[in-house]
């Protein structure tokens, strides 16, 4: 399956960029995923191609306009599910990422300025997602991180599908974070002086033991810092 996904932007050059690296960059060359990038720009109006215009009603910045947007919507062949990235979305879960890994095709609309004529979103029925609850100046990477967290699930992707399905949030670490890791040196020095061992239980070779203590890690730190994931 090749997992497709369309990016309306005024800053293709942002594309693919963290994902050309590393295991999604080797996962782009087999064909794992493909990407094609649809310049806003190329459908703005007049000798400066403008995409944006003032906000009615008044306030600061510029809106960009619906039919600008439309026109380049249409231009995609295969649009499948539409999302636009804005900080007003429903929070991008662990949940919704594997939905969207499992989808043909996406169409991400990436917004810059005070974002875009909220028409557009709903005559396309708009599914608007949102990374987290801070401020991006556009929605670019915002992208670019809602990708990478669906290239990882695709098939062939990652090398150990055991460690999709214990990591943090997932099903088997039951929606809490995951467990701190260790390997070798067993003890170790830090430049303090400080000589700093592995927890006894993970070297013990009790497997029973070990996946214990790993659970109730687990609690300990979704409880502290995460409490609202163990009330799910
Ligand atoms: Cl999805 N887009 C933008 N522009 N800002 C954000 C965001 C998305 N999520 C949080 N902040």
């Amino acid at each position: 399956m090749n997992w497709h996904v369309n990016i309306l932007t005024l800053f293709p050059e942002m594309f693919p960029g963290s994902l050309g690296q590393s295991l999604s960059g080797k996962a782009l060359d087999r064909g794992d995923w493909s990407y094609s990038c649809v310049n806003i720009r190329d459908f703005g109006e007049g000798v400066h191609k403008t995409v944006d215009d003032t906000p009615y009603g008044g306030g600061a910045g510029m809106v960009m306009r619906a039919d600008i947007i439309e026109s380049a919507l249409l231009s995609v062949e295969n649009p499948g599910r539409k999302i636009y990235l804005s900080p007003r979305g429903k929070p991008l879960t662990q949940a919704l990422v594997q939905e969207f890994s499992q989808e043909p095709a996406l169409t991400l609309l990436c917004g810059r300025y005070e974002g875009v004529d909220q028409r557009v979103l709903d005559a396309h029925e708009f599914e608007e997602v949102s990374i987290g609850d801070y401020v991006l100046s556009g929605g670019e990477p915002a992208a670019l991180i809602l990708m990478d967290a669906c290239i990882r699930l695709l098939p062939g992707v990652m090398g150990n599908d055991e460690t999709v399905s214990e990591e943090s949030f997932s099903e088997g670490a039951g929606g809490m974070l995951e467990y701190p890791h260790y390997t070798r040196p067993a003890d170790w020095q830090s430049a303090s002086g400080d000589v700093l061992s592995v927890p006894e239980v993970l070297t013990s070779g009790n497997h029973a033991k070990i996946e214990e203590w790993r659970r109730a890690q687990s609690e300990k730190l979704t409880a502290a810092r995460r409490p609202d994931l163990l009330k799910k």
